[in-house]
């Protein structure tokens, strides 16, 4: 681990050190007693390498001083000056300063920005002064880990400053940040109270079983109603993948079906060679790209047909392994081709998966009558941009079931997931004990499902259920 005053190449941990929230998980942060903790000065990168500002972060209970010691300006860094833009030098080199203190900072921390001059040097000189005035290199999502650890943040709201940063697309981007503002955890909050209530309902009769207490006729109800709510969250995991981890689409059919030209106009620009010979793409050619909203990794692929050119075989495997891996294909079929019925045919043979039927090239057949096919089919052109949108629609149908989608208010990640699973399938088992009267089982079926909720937040796992015991009657008594 980087120390303080030590000689490694910074710029280097600089740049490995600015792709930490990317790489950060949760099992890092489990394991971290060892390595992160609540009391190091740490410093790092905040901004990546190559951009006209390089900030670098300072967090710890000594960040003013380190600041003030790697920084100097005409006014000194200081609690009269928080939150305020200094101009001033670190060295011979010019930098802008600025301090927030703890607990108002993100870190929750005593926290110094210094904003340095781009490029790798600037932002070395100031962090290696840093290490010299006492930090240590902060490791990958340290900062967040503080955020966390000094209780700014959950551990969703943590992650989902990671889906912010990694954020592929616009609607990817705002769920995150709903996340972060706490949709997902107030949610999860109100669930987990919600257990720990039903679960104290149940103790209360078996920790006092002398006493004549009423049952809450209503728990059946809330137990159903805290189901409702955990699949309701899980229904959610399809369109958080979605989002986070991008969908694979291929543009797949017969050679001059128009499935590069598909593919440039998609992405706006002229990505792959079209010309009107037929088998003209011969490798697959990737892309990343947004289609309505969702973001998508496009794979153009060889046209399907048998060849004797050994170079085309090869591109025809390769088309054959893409579509095999694909989530949504479009099928291209040429419409004024000879054969439109054996195209079709072809297509059923192939069997690609979440196949979308596209009939290309209409400009040159408006009123020929095409054969049925079974499932989603659009018919466009796309010489002439033609139903585009329909396409789009079409996709984004078949990817999160509706046309045009929204950012959601939440859309929870397969850790959450996992989670959530285990805590339905506990509120199920003690909704069962609770109809047969089981009590002392149903109670321990509710700590795990509460616990399991309080793992996806981070919230203690098991919360004082006597406070809830005692807060429904008298303690005199
Ligand atoms: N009239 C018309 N021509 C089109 C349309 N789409 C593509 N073309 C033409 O069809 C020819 C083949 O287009 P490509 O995009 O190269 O077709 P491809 O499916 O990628 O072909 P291969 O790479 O050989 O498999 C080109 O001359 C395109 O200009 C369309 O909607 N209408
Ligand atoms: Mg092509």
């Amino acid at each position: 681990m980087q120390t303080a005053g030590c000689d490694l190449p910074v710029s280097i941990l600089a740049f490995a050190c600015t792709q930490c929230y990317v790489k950060r998980d949760v099992t890092i942060m489990r394991d971290v007693e060892n390595v992160m903790n609540t009391f190091d000065n740490i410093a790092a990168p905040a901004t990546g390498i190559g951009g006209a500002i390089s900030i670098i972060r300072i967090s710890g209970p000594d960040a003013l001083a380190v600041g003030r010691r790697v920084w100097h300006g005409r006014a000194e860094l200081g609690e009269a000056n928080c939150r305020r833009m200094l101009l001033g030098r670190i060295g011979p080199d010019s930098a802008l300063a600025v301090y927030m203190k703890g607990p108002a900072s993100y870190t929750g921390d005593d926290v110094v920005e210094l904003h340095c001059h781009g490029g790798p040097a600037a932002a070395d000189n100031a962090l290696k002064a840093a290490f010299e005035a006492g930090c240590r290199l902060a490791e990958p999502g340290e900062f967040t880990f503080r955020a966390f650890a000094n209780g700014r943040l959950d551990l969703v709201q943590a992650e989902a400053v990671a889906d912010l940063i990694r954020a592929g697309s616009d609607l990817a981007f705002r769920v995150a940040g709903r996340q972060l503002e706490g949709t997902l955890s107030r949610r999860l909050n109100h669930l987990h109270d919600e257990l720990t209530a039903l679960r104290a309902e149940c103790e209360s009769h078996l920790d006092f079983p002398d006493e004549e207490l009423e049952w809450d006729e209503s728990v059946p109800e809330r137990l159903a109603a805290a189901a409702r709510e955990t699949e309701e969250l899980l229904a959610t995991r399809e369109l958080g993948a979605t989002l986070r981890d991008g969908i694979h689409v291929v543009i797949a059919g017969r050679p001059n079906a128009g499935k590069s030209s598909l593919l440039n106009l998609l992405l706006g620009v002229e990505r792959a060679i079209v010309t009107e010979i037929p088998g003209t793409t011969r490798d697959t050619v990737e892309a990343d790209t947004v289609l309505r909203g969702l973001p998508v990794h496009l794979t153009d692929t060889a046209g399907l047909r048998e060849s004797s050119d050994p170079i085309e075989q090869l591109g025809v495997e390769r088309s054959r392994r893409s579509i095999a891996a694909a989530e949504i294909t479009f099928w291209l079929l040429d419409a004024a081709g000879e054969d439109p019925g054996e195209e079709v045919e072809e297509m059923i043979r192939q069997a690609p998966p979440g196949r979308i039927a596209v009939w290309n090239k209409i400009d040159l057949v408006p009123d020929r009558e095409l054969p049925e096919v079974s499932g989603p089919t659009v018919r466009i052109s796309v010489k002439e941009a033609r139903n585009i949108d329909t396409l789009l629609d079409a996709f984004a149908q078949l990817a999160v079931h509706t046309p045009r989608p929204e950012a959601p208010e939440v859309a929870v990640n397969a850790r959450a997931a996992e989670l959530l699973e285990e805590a339905e399938g506990k509120i199920r088992e003690a909704s069962e004990r609770f109809r047969a009267e089981e009590y002392e089982l149903a109670g321990p079926a509710l700590r795990d499902a509460a616990a399991a909720i309080g793992a996806i937040t981070g919230r203690t796992t098991e919360p004082d259920i006597l406070d809830h015991i005692f807060s429904r009657f008298c303690i005199g008594k």
